[in-house]
């Protein structure tokens, strides 16, 4: 089923002058109405007037995520605030999040897309949605919820964790799709698994998956557990949450990009020059249709490449691969956004610790593990008599032992993530030798 058949299969050509029609206007909306944006453009040398359309998308400048935190909270908007209707922040931020807003008409569009991506994932309305991706600042819980009503579904807002009871509701609820990061649908598979419920005996029909990278073989194994067919959903909250693009259950080869809202272009990560189809680059958005904060070449910092092959499902929008890396040092764990800096302002803020620190990421099992290795202060080191850190001497000192658990509850306070501590004597961090510092080793891939 296509939910905006009129808009999804629009030919190439009809899709272009859209695109060109809304672009001229979102140039000048933001010229006239965010400071940011007028000078930005006038440095670019770009007159709104004189401005060409879709053929001089490549003389806009760039906008990049440091941009929104250098105008926190609120400088980006293009409305007065009082016409905001809601606000989300990108999840796992500290210090200056990213904060974007929606109007009115905003959160319907939101609504559309997300509408759009849950029927190309195979959800149709009156079916059921489990949807078990974070509520609150998050955009994935309520972006999904918004999407999954205006579909006219069933939704069940569970939210993220507890997997014991999720495991209870989609028994006793028997929902048909499924919507929730694919490394939680792995865990929830296994825990099926573990019950000795077979996928046979399990309601769910289609997974919707996403705001973290995944391969063919997590596909593989969330199918076969949960019973499920499962499409990929891509999103971020800059350009307006899940539901930029979404694959088409037909063909699960590559996600429309619902472009009558969202430009899409993959420029070189390098030279910022546009790439040709198929070729593997950074992917930059433009929001053609946004009121309160439309940004213009939004940089995501993820690697993909486009196809504007046609598909068989009928679509028309272009499609992207999965997104094969970032170019910034940004984690993702379970889901949630995490920045080396982030993990450094913490450690800061106790006195008993230095910021001399790695990040190591595991996956163990289906979930993706975090330690953190941090030095201590050489005065805390002094105080504790110089004794050599190992896991038995930590236990055994409650000074230690508190340290440990003091860094690890901010660490989840602040970002959002749970990270196990590993507390070192000075020293014994890795130190930059000059070069670029590795500060996270991330072991998954
Ligand atoms: P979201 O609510 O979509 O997670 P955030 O703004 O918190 O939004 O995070 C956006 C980032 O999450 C993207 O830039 C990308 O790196 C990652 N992401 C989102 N969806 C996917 C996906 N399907 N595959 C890979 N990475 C994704
Ligand atoms: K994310
Ligand atoms: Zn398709």
């Amino acid at each position: 089923m296509i939910f905006q058949p009129e808009l999804e299969t629009l030919s190439r050509e009809r899709l272009e002058k859209l695109q060109d029609e809304r672009l001229r206007f979102v140039v000048g909306y933001v010229y006239e109405r965010v400071p940011f944006y007028r000078q930005r453009l006038d440095e670019a040398g770009v007159d709104p007037k004189a401005f060409g359309g879709l053929k001089d998308l490549h003389k806009l400048p760039f906008t990049r995520k440091d941009h929104l935190r250098e105008n926190y909270p609120f400088g980006l908007f293009a409305v007065p605030r009082e016409e905001v209707a809601r606000i989300h922040a990108s999840s796992g931020t500290t210090g200056k999040p990213t904060v974007v807003g929606y109007t009115k008409k905003d959160l319907q569009v939101f609504a559309e897309v997300v509408a759009r991506s849950l029927a190309a994932a195979g959800a149709r309305p009156g079916m059921m949605l489990h949807n078990a991706y974070g509520y609150g600042l998050f955009t994935g819980g309520l972006g999904l919820h918004g999407g999954a009503e205006a579909l006219g579904m069933t939704v069940v807002p569970v939210s993220g964790g507890m997997t014991e009871r999720q495991v209870m509701l989609i028994q006793d609820f028997r929902p048909e799709v499924i919507s929730c990061t694919p490394s939680y649908a792995q865990t929830l598979a296994e825990a099926f698994r573990k019950r000795g419920v077979s996928p046979e005996d399990l309601s769910l029909e289609y997974a919707v998956l996403g705001a973290e990278p995944w391969t063919e073989a997590i596909r593989k194994q969330v199918d076969e557990g949960l019973g499920v067919r499962s499409t990929n959903i891509y999103g971020l909250s800059e350009i307006i949450g899940p539901g930029v693009a979404n694959e088409c259950v037909e063909e699960r080869q590559g996600s429309h990009i619902w472009e009558d809202h969202f430009l899409p272009e993959v420029v070189d990560p390098d030279t910022g020059e546009p790439l040709p189809e198929g070729k593997v680059g950074v992917l930059v958005l433009t929001n053609l249709t946004k009121e309160a904060m439309p940004l213009l070449r939004y940089w995501t910092g993820d690697l993909t490449f486009l196809t504007y092959e046609p598909c068989a499902c009928g679509r028309t929008h272009v499609r992207m691969g999965p997104i094969l890396g970032r170019t910034d040092d940004m984690l993702i764990i379970r889901g949630v956004n995490v920045y080396p800096t982030q993990v450094e302002a913490v450690l800061l803020g106790i006195p008993e610790v230095v910021p001399y620190y790695q990040i190591v990421v595991r996956r163990e099992g289906t979930l993706d593990e975090a330690e953190l290795k941090v030095e201590v202060s050489e005065d805390f080191f002094r105080e504790i008599g110089e004794k050599a850190l190992s896991d038995e001497v930590i236990e055994a000192d409650h000074r230690l032992h508190a340290l440990k658990e003091k860094v690890a509850h901010k660490i989840k306070d602040t970002i959002g993530v749970s990270m196990r501590v590993t507390l070192l004597a000075p020293g014994q961090a890795p130190r930059s030798e000059g070069g670029k510092l590795r500060r996270v080793l991330d072991l998954r891939k």
